[in-house]
């Protein structure tokens, strides 16, 4: 997995603020609203352990502080274990905390030790990332009908068939979404487009999308031709898949932050469900 970078988590206290601001203007609910809403969970008050984890390349620089920022600027209660790993994790439990928060190199996990509920990063990164597109369909185009499930104009293209963008697929899917999909590993598309009823993107056909998810480790896979004006893109994929240029060119709004948006969604998926 692309492991992120001190470089990364830089600013990402602020990219959190911001793109809760920006997903409450695209869906007008709010970033934990939303997952409230897809979740149908709500924290009680539980205590939330960040357990340091040095395998593999180690710890991150403010990995484990941006899972804090997370935690408070939305209202709960949380800490960061003195010690790492299995000492950690010992401390964790033995000062009551409910919910552990760790990552090692190949899993990034939520884990409520009180219900037992368990949940991956890179499946509810894709799910709430693609929840967010799903909302901003009633805004980002006006008169969207989704019960048009055929007519192109509603289709939405995700770009990245991976751990994350494999989740947003399915969620998008269960959303009832009309899509299409590309991927730069062809047998990953043939893979995907004989398995779900989703449609091969082919740059040939001069498709333009109001609505793109992107999860791949590239730079620059929304090119303009897939653009139109007030698009909405979403993506968790790091670096950012939309050049500056087009994102001002064609006065695209982008939902992209580096590890919060992702946490707060993992945190949801573990809560207890409760009446609305
Ligand atoms: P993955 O390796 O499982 O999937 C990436 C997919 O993108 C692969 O199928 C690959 O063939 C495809 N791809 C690569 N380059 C491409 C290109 N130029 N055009 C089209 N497709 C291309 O990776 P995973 O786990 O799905 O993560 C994707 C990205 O999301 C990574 O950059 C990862 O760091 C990031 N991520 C971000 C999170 C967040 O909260 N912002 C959380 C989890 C992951
Ligand atoms: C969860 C992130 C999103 C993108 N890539 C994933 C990643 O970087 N995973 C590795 C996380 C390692 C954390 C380290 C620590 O500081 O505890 N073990
Ligand atoms: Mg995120």
């Amino acid at each position: 997995m692309a492991l992120l970078t001190p470089d990364d988590l830089a600013d990402m206290t602020n990219a959190l603020i911001k793109n809760d601001c920006l997903i409450q203007e695209l869906t007008t609910y709010s970033l934990d609203g939303l997952c409230r809403k897809v979740y149908g969970t709500a924290p009680g008050n539980e205590m939330i352990a960040i357990v340091p984890v040095t395998a593999g390349n180690g710890i991150i620089g403010s990995f484990s502080e941006s899972l804090l920022f997370t935690v408070k600027h939305f209202g709960m209660n949380g800490f960061i274990t003195e010690n790492t790993d299995v000492a950690g994790y010992y401390e964790a439990v033995t000062a009551g905390a409910d919910i552990v928060l760790m990552a090692d190199d190949l899993a990034y996990i939520a884990h409520n030790l009180r219900n037992g509920k368990i949940a991956h990063n890179q499946v509810c990164t894709g799910r709430i990332y693609a929840e967010i597109l799903c909302h901003a369909a009633d805004f980002a185009d006006g008169d969207i009908d989704n019960d048009n499930i055929d007519n192109d104009e509603n289709a939405l293209l995700v770009i990245g068939l991976g751990k994350v963008g494999t989740p947003a697929l399915e969620t998008f899917l269960n959303e009832k979404q009309n899509i299409y999909v590309f991927d730069v590993d062809s047998k990953r598309v043939d893979e995907i487009v004989l398995h779900y009823p989703v449609k091969k993107y082919d740059p040939k056909d001069g498709k333009t999308f109001s609505r793109i998810f992107e999860a791949t480790p590239c730079a620059d896979t929304i090119s303009e031709s897939v653009l139109r004006e007030n698009s909405v893109v979403s993506t968790p994929g790091i670096p950012c898949g939309i050049s500056g240029e087009l994102i001002e060119k064609y006065s695209v709004r982008v939902v992209l932050e580096p590890l919060g948006i992702g946490t707060l969604s993992m945190l949801y998926a573990v809560f207890d469900f409760r009446v609305a």
